[in-house]
């Protein structure tokens, strides 16, 4: 199987078997890496060596990465015409990975707001992959020299590191090797927050299995969590500026904003005047009919393990394809013998 050659650049993406896939991976990634397969040569990774960088039971990482996997093609990626692999299984990753721990500076890496945000007030205790982490996805992206990689507004500091990486490279080592990659944001689900706290990001790892909807969570699950959501006593105002300070209803209405791909504006005229109670009726029907039938394609490719792992393994071999001479031209440049 090859990837389209009529492709306007390579995109590469990924996503974390950390944990339940969830409406933000959904809106913030899934959903633009099926549009952007029509016109780019498209890489979807499993990122399994990001998901260790905190603790994984073993038995959870092969069910979660299965689960991401399944998440991706029921969200419309083609393993036929793009590669679907599991990052573990490319050791090109963590060949570059290493380079670039020498490539980039310890300043770098201690602007990065996402380890803060995630080693927390423990920061010694924090593994120190995590601490590296934007190196290891600088060389998801650039062990394929993509040219563009669809990233959320909180991706969008590792995308300026692997920048300064494979600025300073090319530099150090007088070679052209690697590209300027561009970053593609994203529309109106750039962003989904929690549903209990509409400052912090959806997130799988959310102790609170409320903040989120699942991917796999069934249509009485989603609605309970949907009625439950914070919101204020305001009525729905007649435009998005009357959302200013408002934190949760503006997530719930730029979640029905991007699963019917309109402007928040529109959904506020739509709605003006409604009280939340009403408008989290008209989401929660739009919410189960963008994603019921996400979640019934992911249970049933779920009860296939082995036609998973077989689309993983075939993405694997074109991966490694496509990688091995890149890491050939770094290894002449870096004076590997
Ligand atoms: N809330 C979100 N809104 C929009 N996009 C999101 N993404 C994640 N959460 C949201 C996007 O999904 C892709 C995969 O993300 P990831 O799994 O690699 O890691 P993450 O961003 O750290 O996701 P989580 O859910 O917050 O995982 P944990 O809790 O394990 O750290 C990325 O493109 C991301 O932007």
């Amino acid at each position: 199987m090859t990837t389209s050659p009529q492709s306007s650049g390579r995109v590469f993406s990924g996503a974390q078997p950390s944990g339940n896939m969830h409406l933000g991976n959904y809106l913030g990634a899934f959903k633009n890496w099926a549009r952007l397969q029509d016109s780019y040569e498209a890489l979807y990774c499993v990122v399994d060596m990001h998901a260790i960088t905190v603790w994984q039971d073993p038995v959870e990482l092969q069910k979660q990465t299965r689960e991401a996997a399944a998440a991706y093609m029921a969200s419309g990626v083609d393993p036929s015409r793009s590669i679907l692999y599991n990052q573990s299984k490319v050791a090109g990753h963590a060949e570059l990975a290493w380079i670039f721990n020498c490539i980039a500076r310890l300043g770098w890496l201690n602007r990065m707001t996402q380890f803060k945000d995630k080693a927390g007030k423990n920061r010694e205790k924090a593994s120190v992959g995590l601490y590296i982490y934007p190196n290891l996805m600088a060389a998801d992206i650039l062990l394929y020299k993509a040219t563009h990689v669809p990233v959320g507004q909180d991706q969008k500091q590792h995308l300026e590191l692997t920048r300064d990486i494979a600025q300073k490279f090319n530099s150090d080592y007088s070679a052209e090797v690697f590209p300027m990659t561009e970053p593609v944001i994203m529309g109106e689900g750039a962003r989904v927050m929690s549903l209990r706290d509409g400052n912090k990001k959806m997130s799988k790892s959310d102790p609170s299995d409320m903040s989120r909807i699942n991917l796999n969570d069934n249509t009485d699950t989603l609605a309970a969590k949907i009625r439950k959501a914070r919101t204020d006593a305001e009525p729905m105002p007649s435009d998005a500026s009357g959302l200013e300070g408002r934190a949760e209803a503006a997530n719930l209405v730029g979640i029905y904003a991007a699963l019917t791909d309109q402007s928040r504006d529109s959904v506020c005229a739509e709605h003006e005047g409604q009280g939340f109670a009403e408008f989290k009726k008209s989401l929660t029907d739009v919410v189960t009919a963008k994603l019921a039938p996400i979640t019934e394609e992911m249970a049933r490719l779920q009860k296939e393990p082995d036609y998973i792992d077989s689309v993983l393994a075939d993405g694997a071999e074109r991966a490694s394809a496509l990688a091995e001479p890149v890491l050939a031209e770094v290894k002449r440049a870096v004076g590997y013998l």
